[in-house]
Parts: structure tokens; C-alpha cells; sequence
């Protein structure tokens, strides 16, 4: 069945039966490359029935249909003609793991961060109202996705809107883990409502005895079935901002589910259709642990193991830091949005209940609330990705910085993270961070400066951002020394042989005719390093110190920046190269920059290695390094170059 769908056409004629036995065959396709190529699982394997159904009722592209997050799409990918790249899904050159307009015209919206889906189809049917079309809106989201202050946001301004919009609330009642809040526990009230699906029942099996349904006749239904609602399920919220609600109904019932779709359809204004999936659904080891497969690396089907067992890393030491620190300091408390195992969070949870807080995909609160927290003379902790800490730019300036609190902001999965690509990417923390007056920024070298940076954060009473990546440390270089942290120092990790200096030491180098030459002095190169590149420099100037008196530095802190140190430094080798897992722009090539021309630093040659200014597309980290130019190999040979010793 699946080899015959090369688009959603070929599924609309297809029978119930036909339906059901495509889905059992996507069901296993994912489960076989998610398990070879890592990826999303259990989101994709509950929503199989309801893509089906969605591109039975719906015509993409001229039908939009927004999918909140996005990683729930590899059903839509494979029905929209995408089956065979599947299989190189999230890898370099393959497709990507979330929607991307570039890739299909069906995927009308790029998505990736949470809690987008209802304003992007709200505008989309603002902008079809406009020009006179009449083409169907439609987001669909999570349960865990609503949490989001934007969702929120975009329901209140939609309901209002009496537009054509449908809302398709995927409620499976977990979002990375089990879904919190208030919401969820509305939500809880109508997942039991079974009185309120008979009603729902009741109102369809009249709708589809009916061919061709009025407009009056369908209002008249609305109206009978608000009346009802309002009896059996107490401040119906859906209702009252304007929507009109539609279920629960079972999600994994297309018969169901495209009945409900049509529905819809001949309902006019703002519709919210509430739809009951399981996460994992038909792979039951996913079932039993929807969370270890929200995002999972390569696994045994069998199983359910990891094909490669878990290195630790710095998510990992961060929390374990974190519980160590808490134990002598009942001050500290941890706040996550959504991602306790993401962040290293877990057993902080199990060993500090009260003080943890896991407060839904809501980055925006989490600051703020921290901020708050924070007045109060507590001492909070908030991991959040970096992407994600795009979303509370202004909390972190506006409520934490202004204030001057302590708060310790904690950007996991800073840099290139790899396959899950541009919306993923932490290259640009550092820029938008180093804006914020009063902000320390730190990054670690390893495991165990990040503990220090902790601890010595914990102490510090001022706005802290530690900056780590995804994943562990460069197996290739052990430091040895961990020197103390001091505020705004920098760590000076080699030192040029200043004996040396002052020998004519001649090497030999091999030009491309074959003859030696003869060199006297050798060159000398500061290079300058923050966060996981300082082991890649050390490594270079390990291969490049018997041609190059190296000096390498750690940053350790991009704001407040040991101007003293790096001017000394810069003074002495006059070349300089920087070297950082962010973007060119506005992070520490530019502040050494900056320094330079500010001390007006004469007859200094700098190069900076960092990320270009556009977003980075998916692939493996080394990958992309080598792509960008941050590997080993290309910085060397540039180097060399510099110093015509290629
Ligand atoms: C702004 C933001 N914060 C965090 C995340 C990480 N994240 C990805 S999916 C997800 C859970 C989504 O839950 P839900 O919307 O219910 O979808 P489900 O996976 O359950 O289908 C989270 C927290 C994100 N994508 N965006």
C-alpha cells in the first residue's frame, strides 16, 4: 500500500480498510528508520491516523495545515511524496526532521520552537479573508504545545476573530514528559466528559443523515450543542473565547476523525477540534516509555535499547552538579520548561520535589517567574536550550538583568546541535546575550569547569549566563589544570616560551620545490577560545607549535572580557585567532576586534572562526564544522597560510 502513495490524491481513494492497513505500514516504515537514523518516534507513530485522515478531508497545498513544533511530521512527509527521502531524514543533504517551505509546498509554515501553530493559521486565514479565497486554515497541536504563553495568545485573538480557523488539538497528555498545569487538568475535565462525546455523537449522526447541510440548520446545531456543553462541562473555555468545540474524539479512529473533519467544515467561524492519540501508538515499548522516544538516538527494535550506550554529558554534569549544590544551599531551585531529562533535570526533581519546577514550554514565564523567585532571595537555576532562549530575550533584559538578580541561566545545547537543524541551532546566544547590560557570561572548556562556573555562579549575586553544548567533552585533551574562577578572567592555557624567543631557531620546512629553507624566528599566534573550541585549540596548536609559537587562551567569560590579559597577550605575538561555536557576528571575534581598534592596537593581524551570519542547516556536528570551516584540519591550514607555511 505505501509504495502507491507518491501524494495525498492517491490516498483519497483509497477504502477504511485500505486506510487502516497504510497506517499499520507507515507505523512500521517510521519505527525502521527512526530505530537506524535517530529521530522523533513516539509523536510521530500517535498522530499516523490522524495525518491520514487530515489528507483524506484537506487538499495541500491550497488547505493549510500548520503544524505546531513540526516533529511530528513524517507522516505528512511520507503522504506528500517524500517516502523514499524519509530514509535520509535529518541527515546532511537529506530532508529535514521538522516542516521547511523550502522542501514541499505542502509544508506551508516552517515550525520548529513550540506554540507557533495557531498564530501562523490565523494569519494565513486573515490574509485568505483578505483576498477573497476560501481555502481551509488549520493548526494542529499538542496538548504539552498549549502550555505555551503564544498559543494562548493566538486562541484569545482567534476566537475573537470569527474567522475561518481550525484549531486540531492533539491531546495525548504528555509533552516531552507528563503534561502539567492548569490547562491539562481542563483538559482532563473533557478527555472524561463521556456524556459530552455522546452529545458530540448525537449532533454528528444528525449532521451525516442530513446530504447537504444549511447554513441556518448548522447554526441552529451549534447553538443546541453550546446549550448542552454548558450544562455538562463547567466554563467551557473553548466556548466562551469563541470557539466552537468538537469531541473528544478517539484520534486513532480515522472513520471517526474524518467524519469530525468534515464537520468542521460546513461549521463556520473558529473551531477547535479536540482529538485523544497515545504517544508510541502500536510500538509498545514507546507506548510504556513515550518519553525516552520523544527524540531518540539509533535503538534495537526488539529491544528498545540504544545502539550506542550514553556517554555522559554536560546536561548530565550540570544536574548532577546542580544536586550537589543544592544539598548545601536550600536556597537554589530549578526551574525547567518542559525539559527536565533534556536539561539534566531529573534528579533534582526526585531529591528536591518542592524546590523544582517544571512550569510547561513557557521560556517566557520561566524567566520571569525566576526573576521573581530571585526578588525573593531564592537562587534559581533555569536550563533552557539555546534556541529556546530566544523566546525570553526581553524577561532575561526587562526582568532579570535590569533588576540586577541572581538568577543562573544556564544555555544548554549552545552551538551547532546537528540534525535537528536551523530552529535548533544555538549560534546565537552569545551575540544576543553580550547586548544585555549587567549579564556575566561564561562558558566552560570541560565537565569540571562547568561545575566550577556553577558553583562560583551560586556565589556570584548577579545575572550569570553559563553557556554549554549539546553532548560530552573532546575526548582528545584531558586538562590538567582547572585554575580558580575569578570574575572576568581570562585562563591563559599555554604559554609562548619566552627562552625561545630570544634564540634564532631555525626549522626546516619543505617548500614546493623541494629545497629547504631555512626560517629564523618563528612566528607567533595568540589564539584566543571560549567554551567547547578551547580543546580544539589546544589541539592545533599542539600540531602547528614546532612551526608557530602558540599561545592559546581561554575566554572563560565574554562578558565582563579580561580586556587586561587578551591586550597583553595580543601585544606580544601580534596575530591573533579566535575561535568560537557561535555566530561571526557579535560574539568573541568581535569583541577582540572591538578591543583592538578601541586601544587603537597597532599592526595586529586577526582571524576570527566562528559560524556565518545565516542559519545553519541540519546535519552531523562534525559535518557542519567541516563545512563551516571550524574543524581542526581547515583552521591549521589556514593558519599555515597566514603564516605562508603551507
Ligand atoms: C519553544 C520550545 N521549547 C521547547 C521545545 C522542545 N519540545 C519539542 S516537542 C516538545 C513537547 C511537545 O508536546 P506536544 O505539543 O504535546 O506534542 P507531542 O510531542 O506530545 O505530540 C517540547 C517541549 C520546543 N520545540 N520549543
Amino acid at each position: 500500500m505505501l509504495e502507491q502513495i507518491n501524494s495525498p490524491n492517491d490516498l483519497k481513494n483509497l477504502t477504511l480498510k485500505q486506510k487502516e492497513e497504510l497506517a499499520q505500514e507507515i507505523r512500521n516504515y517510521i519505527l525502521e528508520i527512526v530505530s537506524e537514523n535517530g529521530g522523533h518516534l513516539s509523536s510521530n507513530l500517535g498522530v499516523v491516523e490522524l495525518t491520514i485522515a487530515l489528507h483524506s478531508v484537506f487538499n495541500v497545498p491550497e488547505d493549510k495545515i500548520v503544524w505546531d513544533v513540526g516533529h511530528q511530521t513524517y507522516v505528512h512527509k511520507i503522504l506528500t511524496g517524500r517516502r523514499e527521502e524519509l530514509k535520509n531524514i535529518r541527515k546532511l543533504n537529506g530532508i529535514a526532521g521538522f516542516p521547511k517551505t523550502k522542501e514541499s509546498e505542502t509544508d506551508c509554515f516552517n515550525t520548529g520552537h513550540s506554540s507557533t501553530s495557531v498564530s501562523a493559521a490565523l494569519g494565513m486565514a486573515r490574509a485568505r479573508d483578505l483576498q477573497g479565497k476560501n481555502n481551509a486554515c488549520i493548526a494542529v497541536i499538542g496538548d504539552g504545545a498549549l502550555t505555551g504563553g503564544m498559543a494562548l495568545e493566538a486562541l484569545n485573538d482567534a476566537g475573537f476573530s470569527k474567522t475561518n480557523i481550525t484549531v486540531i488539538l492533539n491531546d495525548n497528555e504528555m509533552s516531552i514528559s507528563k503534561n502539567i498545569g492548569g490547562m491539562n487538568q481542563f483538559l482532563d475535565k473533557l478527555r472524561t466528559k463521556k456524556l459530552y462525546t455522546r452529545t458530540n455523537k448525537l449532533i454528528k449522526n444528525r449532521l451525516n443523515s442530513i446530504p447537504v447541510i444549511g447554513t441556518k440548520m448548522v447554526r441552529i446545531i451549534q447553538r443546541v450543542k453550546r446549550a448542552f456543553k454548558q450544562l455538562l462541562v463547567h466554563g467551557m473555555f473553548f466556548e466562551d473565547i469563541g470557539f466552537t468545540y468538537l469531541g473528544p474524539v478517539d484520534g486513532h479512529n480515522i472513520e471517526k476523525l474524518e467524519s469530525i473533519l468534515r464537520l468542521s467544515n460546513q461549521i463556520e467561524g473558529p473551531k477547535i477540534i479536540h482529538v485523544l492519540t497515545k504517544k508510541g501508538k502500536g510500538y509498545t515499548i514507546a507506548e510504556k516509555n513515550p518519553d525516552r522516544f520523544h527524540a531518540t538516538s539509533p535503538f534495537n527494535i526488539e529491544t528498545g535499547e540504544p545502539k550506542k550506550q550514553k556517554q555522559d554529558d554536560y546536561s548530565k554534569i550540570f544536574g548532577k552538579k546542580l544536586v550537589e549544590l543544592a544539598k548545601n544551599n536550600e536556597k537554589i531551585v530549578a526551574i525547567t520548561a518542559s525539559m527536565k531529562d533534556g536539561t539534566g533535570l531529573r534528579t533534582f526533581q526526585k531529591e528536591f520535589p518542592k524546590r523544582f519546577f517544571d512550569i510547561g514550554i513557557a521560556e517566557q514565564h520561566a524567566i520571569t517567574m525566576a526573576a521573581g523567585m530571585a526578588k525573593e532571595g531564592m537562587i534559581p537555576v533555569v536550563p533552557i536550550y539555546s534556541s529556546f532562549y530566544q523566546r525570553a530575550y526581553d524577561q532575561v533584559i526587562h526582568d532579570v538583568a535590569m533588576q540586577n538578580l541572581h538568577v543562573i541561566m544556564c544555555v544548554d545545547r549552545a552551538g551547532v546541535v546537528g540534525a535537528d537543524g536551523e530552529t535548533h541551532q544555538g549560534t546565537l546566544d552569545m551575540a544576543f546575550f553580550r547586548l544585555v547590560p549587567n549579564l556575566v557570561i561564561m562558558s566552560p572548556k570541560d565537565f569540571r569547569e562547568l561545575e566550577d562556573m556553577l558553583e562560583y555562579a551560586v556565589k556570584l549575586n548577579k545575572p550569570i549566563v553559563i553557556r554549554y553544548p549539546r553532548g560530552g567533552e573532546d575526548k582528545k585533551t584531558k586538562f590538567e589544570k582547572h585554575n580558580k574562577i575569578k570574575l572576568g578572567k581570562a585562563e591563559i592555557l599555554k604559554r609562548i616560551d619566552e627562552n625561545l624567543k630570544f634564540k634564532n631557531q631555525i626549522i626546516e620546512n619543505q617548500t614546493k620545490n623541494g629545497q629547504m629553507e631555512k626560517i629564523k624566528n618563528k612566528p607567533k599566534l595568540s589564539i584566543i577560545a571560549i567554551g567547547k573550541m578551547v580543546s580544539r585549540a589546544m589541539n592545533i596548536a599542539e600540531k602547528i607549535q614546532d612551526k608557530i609559537d602558540v599561545e592559546v587562551i581561554n575566554a572563560r567569560f565574554l562578558k565582563p572580557f579580561d580586556n587586561q590579559t587578551i591586550i597583553e597577550c595580543i601585544q606580544k605575538t601580534k596575530n591573533v585567532v579566535t575561535i568560537e561555536d557561535g555566530t561571526i557576528i557579535d560574539g568573541l571575534g568581535t569583541t577582540v576586534k572591538e578591543l583592538i581598534s578601541d586601544n587603537k592596537l597597532e599592526g595586529i593581524k586577526i582571524e576570527c572562526f566562528a559560524y556565518p551570519d545565516e542559519f545553519i542547516k541540519h546535519g552531523k556536528v562534525e559535518e557542519l564544522e567541516e563545512i563551516y570551516g571550524l574543524d581542526e584540519n581547515t583552521i591549521i591550514s589556514k593558519i599555515m597560510s597566514q603564516f605562508n607555511l603551507n
